[in-house]
């Protein structure tokens, strides 16, 4: 298969207020080191990196917002990832997007949405992570960037935090997965909405191509809308990918993960990348060294690298 030669902007979302363990701040500059940006330039990609996103220099959260944790800073962090992920789309750029933990997906869907307004999103992740602020049982904002971009989902006026979110993802252009730990008041939204949803399950039965195809084809019927993936790690099984906050067994192989994305790339319109959750601080090195590897294949199987060997 020929690589269609592109132009990528990465950005490092340096961000862990979205959970509670340190250590996710450090997944860009790990993922960076496994030199996946020289061996995306080596399949002739041109790379743009434009860095890390500096902390947000909103008030840090001394008082907790309902029972939601760092409320001001993740929406504010947000607000600097979705300009971000915007401006790189203006310049004519695929976006790479290198997490930090998974909250900053509010901020890389909207970015993605306001410049693509018919864009999709495949969300790939153990967690439905569309818990509201009045669902969430742990207050961890990871569980609920869904929440704040989802059109279905804003039945009250938007805190002031959060006003500058402005376009909003429908749920019939959304899809999961690789699910496997959702919480019922998450099941409900899904049932209701009628999202798209591939747990594990579904994935065992069909197989992953399979799953891919139907969640393609169930967002994106007429096959010419941009495409956003949101890929948090701890999707793949704690075997290839141990190294992140939640682990949940029964996941994706590392091979399931690069057949879904390299199903993605073959439909030429995979706009938006986010690899999430790759968290150093945990695990041996052994283990950190083998969740970025999975990180940097993953990378590597959405531009089109091919595993037979590239010409
Ligand atoms: C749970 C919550 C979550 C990631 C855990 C867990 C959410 N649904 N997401 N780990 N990556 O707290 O909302
Ligand atoms: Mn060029
Ligand atoms: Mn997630
Ligand atoms: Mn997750």
């Amino acid at each position: 298969i020929l690589t269609k030669h592109l132009h990528i902007g990465v950005v490092g979302a340096a961000f862990e207020k979205g959970q509670s363990k340190k250590g996710t701040s450090l997944g860009p500059k790990v993922i960076r080191d496994s030199s996946v940006l020289k061996n995306l330039k080596d399949l002739g990609h041109q790379i743009e990196d434009f860095g890390d996103l500096t902390k947000s220099n909103a008030q840090i959260d001394k008082v907790t917002h309902s029972k939601v944790k760092n409320w001001h800073e993740v929406a504010s962090y947000n607000k600097s990832v979705s300009d971000k992920v915007f401006q790189i789309c203006q310049s004519n750029r695929k976006v790479l997007t290198l997490g930090g933990d998974h909250s900053i997906g509010a901020g890389t869907v909207h970015g993605h949405l306001t410049a693509y307004p018919d864009s999709c999103v495949i969300w790939v992740d153990a967690h439905a992570d569309i818990n509201t602020v009045k669902s969430t049982p742990s207050g961890n904002m990871h569980g609920m960037p869904l929440s704040f971009v989802l059109k279905e989902l804003q039945d009250e006026p938007s805190s002031p935090e959060w006003n500058w979110v402005k376009n909003r993802l429908s749920a019939k252009n959304l899809a999961f997965i690789g699910l496997r730990d959702v919480d019922p008041e998450e099941r409900k939204i899904i049932n209701e909405l009628g999202i798209c949803s591939l747990s594990m399950e579904e994935v065992d039965l069909m197989g992953i191509k399979e799953a891919v195809q139907f969640a393609l084809n169930m967002i994106d019927p007429l096959h010419r809308r941009p495409l956003h993936v949101s890929f948090d790690v701890d999707a793949l099984d704690p075997v290839e990918a141990p190294s992140t906050g939640t682990t949940v067994r029964g996941g994706l192989r590392l091979r399931e993960g690069m057949t879904l994305l390299e199903t993605v790339n073959t439909t030429g319109r995979l706009s938006a990348l986010d690899i999430v959750e790759v968290n150093p601080a945990i695990g041996n090195s052994e283990q950190v060294g083998q969740t970025v590897e999975a990180a940097r294949r993953l990378v590597l199987a959405a531009f089109g690298n091919s595993r037979q060997g590239n010409s």
